[in-house]
């Protein structure tokens, strides 16, 4: 790498967030747009103005293009989306990039995502660090690239891997960034410096302009293939479909044929629902877990006690250890322990298998897990989860004997999804370190963990609970307490609708239709006979002493039971399962007929439309009412937990969102 002044020249502003300074006779041009460098108006018309001063600057040969802080460019500015356009839009700025006399190169500093991978592939040459990412996330948005994505990509990676790229969303890595040719080097510690060398090359003396290359050959039964996987997996979302048309249109039409049609589809997309649903999730994920008010410090946590070994407490070891923290593994029984510490093992070997570990990271996960018999080893914990059977006593009792062991400052969480979290807490030496984190299953894969704020929490507390979910890149949500929190509050108020409209007419086959042609992945009986209809079926019994006898009791469950239908796994239970497969069965049926006839009950017809329109609606005024109790503090909050815990369909928003449409 040549030697590069810099400091000493004057720095010039193209507008608030852009500036530029020269280096060897190269203007080296800074984006600083906090937090991720979106590509706002300012950015844009300050991007002009850089190069309309590179263009009449004779003493710059060439420019470098970066970005200040951890991101390169995060995407266009999706705040702006929905808002009248404010020019020089994107596509200007890309042409005017390409089109410069004089070379320019993209240094990568972090993340070139969306806009600004666009951006990035208009420069003459690309420059990545280590760390950066490159992908076009648009169809996460429900939109398409909206400034050339999808018709430069194919030209400088090859149509497959950029139809993958563009139809999942997902961004790669510098070094495979490399290897397909999307940047074409990686800076080993001096990005600028580095930069500027590829500029100053001769190389790159003549500008490589992106929109006309060549689209290097591939194979077209591959190509087929990947496409059909694509559609068959968009269920129902428009953007997929979208995206491989215009990829298509990259290797059939001119480059500036494709680069409208694009635009004009992204145009369409950006003001359909999908997209509104779509941006509503992704800044409610975004929003979740900020508390107002919440300042405390989050405590330093570096051993983590999990309590139980179950499926659930070795999902959240599991999660725990990929983070980077010790555990220790508590369970009844050295055996018990032994087999958590298998499963654990099983965990990280499948994600060996799979390819998303490598085997020396699973190796050092597993050096940094302890698991024991003896309570008193739980000693060093900073927290303990504990995942123990959701039984009051036994949980009670746990933690009375952890507050012998943990200092005083350790924090104990529970895992309960139904039992009060303050009963448990108010048994306890110290209630004001007791918070709940209720993980999903298998909780090393789900994103959701809802973060249970009780009545004794102390600041400190649940500020270090949201802070450790967000460190195992889980996605916390704050719930007050009531039953079932907010997730499975919803979820009751949905189950209850449903039997209601069973009640009324519908059948579940009926109730299941309508629920995945709006998107569910799978309809509520569905997901009760994959779940297993038994160990709501013990609950109950054991409730049913408490139950009022007078409200209102939907008896089809038990009589399913007390048939022997407890589901997918004995082969029969809403379904029966010949071979596996879900099957509608006149048995259930004729079942339900019959308890209607002797509950009194006249089935009527119910389309699919009353049935979305009712289960929504029951959903959103459970919402409401978990707003008004101050257990959720928004709308938004009450989605995510629905799209990430539960299967609503994201390009749908959430109950709350559809709601307010
Ligand atoms: C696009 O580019 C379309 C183009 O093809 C065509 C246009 C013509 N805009 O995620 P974080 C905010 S579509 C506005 O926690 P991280 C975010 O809300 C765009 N704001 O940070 C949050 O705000 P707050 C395609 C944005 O470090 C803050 O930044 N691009 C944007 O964990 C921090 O966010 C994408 O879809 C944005 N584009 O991760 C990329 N991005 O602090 C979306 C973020 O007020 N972004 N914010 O809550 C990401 O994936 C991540 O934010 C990123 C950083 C990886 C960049």
């Amino acid at each position: 790498m040549a030697e590069h002044q810099a400091d000493s020249e004057p720095r010039t502003d193209f507008s608030s967030t852009v500036s530029g300074q020269m280096q060897n006779r190269v203007l080296v041009v800074t984006i600083d747009n906090p937090p991720v460098n979106a590509i706002s108006a300012e950015v844009r018309s300050g991007l002009m103005a850089a190069l309309a001063h590179l263009a009449q600057t004779p003493d710059a040969t060439a420019m470098v293009l970066t970005g200040a802080g951890r991101t390169f460019i995060g995407g266009a500015d999706i705040r702006e989306f929905g808002k009248p356009p404010v020019d020089p839009i994107l596509p200007t700025v890309i042409a005017a990039l390409e089109a410069s006399d004089k070379p320019v190169i993209a240094a990568l500093n972090g993340a070139a995502l969306g806009g600004g991978l666009e951006v990035a592939m208009a420069c003459h040459r690309r420059i990545a660090v280590r760390t950066a990412s490159l992908g076009l996330p648009e169809v996460k948005l429900g939109i398409v690239p909206g400034a050339g994505g999808t018709q430069m990509l194919p030209r400088l990676v090859c149509a497959i891997p950029a139809l993958g790229m563009i139809a999942s969303g997902k961004p790669v890595p510098s070094a495979e960034a490399l290897t397909i040719g999307l940047v074409d080097d990686v800076s080993g510690s001096e990005l600028i410096g580095d930069a500027i060398d590829m500029a100053l090359c001769p190389n790159s003396i003549s500008p490589r302009r992106t929109s006309q290359l060549a689209l290097p050959a591939f194979d077209t039964a591959t190509y087929e293939t990947e496409v059909q996987k694509i559609l068959k997996k968009a269920r129902g979302e428009r953007a997929p479909a979208e995206v491989v048309r215009l990829v298509r249109l990259a290797m059939e039409v001119p480059f500036a044929e494709g680069l409208a049609e694009e635009r004009a589809t992204f145009l369409r997309l950006r003001d359909s629902e999908e997209a509104a649903a779509l941006r509503h999730v992704f800044f409610a994920e975004r929003s979740a877990g900020k508390v107002d008010g919440l300042e405390a410090t989050p405590l330093t946590l570096a051993t983590i006690g999990i309590a139980g070994t179950g499926l659930m407490g070795c999902g959240i070891a599991v999660a725990t250890l990929a983070a980077g923290y010790d555990v220790i593994a508590l369970d009844q029984t050295v055996e018990a322990a032994e087999k958590g510490r298998d499963r654990i093992a099983g965990l990280l070997a499948q994600s060996v298998k799979s390819g998303r570990l490598a085997q020396a990271d699973a190796d050092a996960q597993l050096s940094r897990l302890t698991v024991t018999a003896t309570i008193t080893d739980m000693a060093p914990a900073d927290l303990v989860i504990e995942a123990v059977f959701d039984d009051l006593d036994g949980k009670i009792d746990l933690f009375r004997r952890l507050d012998d062991v943990l200092r005083p400052d350790a924090i104990l969480a529970t895992n309960t999804s139904y039992l009060d979290p303050d009963t448990i807490a108010a048994a306890t030496a110290f209630p004001t370190r007791v918070v709940g984190l209720h993980f999903f299953s298998p909780a090393h894969i789900m994103r959701l963990v809802e973060v249970v704020r009780c009545a004794k929490s102390t600041d400190t507390a649940l500020a270090t609970a949201l802070a450790f979910a967000r460190k195992i890149r889980k996605l916390p949500v704050v719930t007050g307490v009531c039953e079932g929190f907010i997730g499975n509050r919803i979820f009751s108020a949905y189950r209850s609708e449903a039997e209601r409209l069973i009640e009324e007419g519908a059948l579940p086959q009926d109730i299941d239709r309508a629920m995945e042609d709006y998107g569910f992945p799978m309809g509520l009986f569905a997901v009760y006979d994959m779940a297993g209809l038994e160990i709501a079926w013990a609950r109950r019994k054991r409730q049913a002493a408490t139950r009022d006898p007078l409200a209102p009791y939907f008896e089809i469950p038990d009589r399913l039971c007390e048939a022997g239908r407890f589901g997918a796994k004995s082969g029969r239970g809403w379904y029966v399962y010949p071979d596996g497969k879900r099957s509608v069965d006149p048995d259930v049926t004729a079942m339900i007929e019959a308890y209607r006839l002797e509950k009194g009950l006249t089935a009527r017809l119910i389309d699919d439309a009353e049935i979305i329109q009712r289960l929504l609606a029951a959903m959103a005024r459970e919402g409401d009412a978990l707003l008004a109790e101050g257990i959720a503090a928004r709308p938004g909050d009450i989605d995510i937990v629905l799209v990430n815990g539960y299967g609503f369909p994201a390009r749908k928003g959430g109950p709350m969102f559809a709601a307010s449409r």
